[in-house]
């Protein structure tokens, strides 16, 4: 099903994805996407804040519609599936939905959330988090990725106009309902043997930044007692951010590291390592997050946090019958975020279909879906929108 899309941004030598947002990958997504949009005489926008939308029927806050869609960026080195077989099967459910005939009663939208992965700019969902107002959009702006570009540069030498409006109360109006289709980041569908679930709740999760400062002096020269090492204290972080998840029953990832100024013959004058840290229960992650905090000699901020989010019951419950077909689907927990999560954070009635993903690894060219499974899913998810459009 990925195909079209299959050689943007790939690496060759790795075979996972560099899509960063704003890069010429995204741009040739973003084309791919206005091209579908054209395609199916779907009438094309992109908003204020850089999310693209494709729309069957004319919708209004008067006349919300139903919108399916996902993301098109990528973790650096990532897979394939992790936001493009959303927006893949957003518009293969809806020539579904033609194809059986239906007019639906409301318009019909899909989406295309910009920077979903905060690979670049480091806070995730931006596209989403900027158009519920969630992410004040001069930080959004100011934000700058590791070449020390901002998002306005950048946005500016893609030949956009380098905006972020923020909350964009006329674009949430017209969404009713939102279902994000997402291969599943974990093995839960594999063990309950089924090619389709349905999202209950996303842990509470967040990033922070830790910035252990030293002092740069020659690797051959300086005696161990004159030494101001930063590595010293980052390396102690990531052992205790290991051990404290294990206590606290959560889970912390140290993934990004950047030494500066980065020589091999020369003690660094600072190390900026990243915390990613979630779990169900929000105050074991605030937690782990404090005690980190207090034992790290390092300045520390808080980059991105998203609360706990429980899908509307009704609604999860509904799709659950509806995508399950004989059975009702699976109903999962993830500790992954979502755009489905920001909406529903923001009060936009919000729904996730996931799709099996038989090795059950993400963010890593190793993530994959079974093109049967696939095809559940859009057929799922074609059977969620005809009931949401009656
Ligand atoms: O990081 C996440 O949970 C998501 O994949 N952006
Ligand atoms: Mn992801
Ligand atoms: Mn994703
Ligand atoms: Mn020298």
């Amino acid at each position: 099903m990925l195909e079209p899309l299959a050689h943007v941004g790939r690496d060759p030598a790795t075979g996972g994805y560099v899509r960063d947002a704003w890069s010429s990958a995204d741009l040739e997504l973003r084309e791919w996407f206005a091209g579908e949009a054209r395609r199916r005489g779907l009438a094309l926008r992109e908003d204020r804040n850089g999310n693209l939308w494709g729309w069957w029927g004319d919708p209004s806050p008067r006349r919300p519609g139903v919108v399916t869609g996902s993301h098109l960026d990528s973790v650096r080195q990532g897979g394939a599936y992790d936001g493009p077989l959303g927006v893949v099967s957003a518009f293969a459910a809806l020539d579904l939905l033609r194809a059986r005939g239906l007019t639906p009663a409301v318009p019909v939208g899909v989406a295309c959330f910009t920077d979903e992965e905060g690979a670049r700019f480091g806070v995730p969902c931006m596209g989403s988090r900027l158009l519920t107002g969630l992410l004040d959009p001069e930080r959004a702006l100011s934000l700058k990725d590791d070449d020390g570009d901002t998002l306005a540069d950048v946005m500016t030498r893609a030949g956009r106009e380098p905006h972020a409006a923020g909350r964009d109360d006329e674009t949430l109006a017209m969404i009713g309902t939102f279902v994000e289709l997402h291969v599943e980041q974990g093995r839960a569908l594999v063990t309950e043997g089924r090619p389709v679930g349905v999202a209950g709740a996303i842990w509470p999760h967040g990033r922070w930044r830790f910035d252990f400062r030293g002092r740069a002096d020659h690797a051959g020269t300086t005696r161990l007692a004159d030494r101001d090492d930063p590595m010293l204290p980052f390396a102690r972080m990531v052992l205790a951010a290991r051990e404290l998840a294990a206590r606290h029953g959560v889970v912390a990832t140290v993934g990004k590291v950047r030494v500066s100024p980065g020589n091999a013959n020369a003690i660094p004058g600072l190390v900026s390592a990243w915390l990613d840290a979630r779990g169900a229960d929000e105050r074991a992650v605030r937690a782990l997050v404090a005690d980190l905090t207090a034992e790290a000699a390092a300045d520390v901020r808080e980059e991105s946090w998203t609360p706990v989010v429980d899908f509307d019951a009704a609604l999860r419950d509904r799709l659950a019958r509806t995508a399950g077909g004989d059975t009702p689907a699976p109903i999962l927990a993830t500790g992954a975020g979502h755009d489905a999560g920001i909406l529903a954070t923001a009060g936009v009635p919000s729904a996730m279909v996931f799709v099996r993903n038989p090795t059950g690894v993400s963010h890593s060219p190793d993530e994959y879906a079974e093109q049967a499974d696939c095809e559940a899913g859009v057929e799922a998810l074609a059977n969620v929108l005809e009931d949401l459009c009656r």
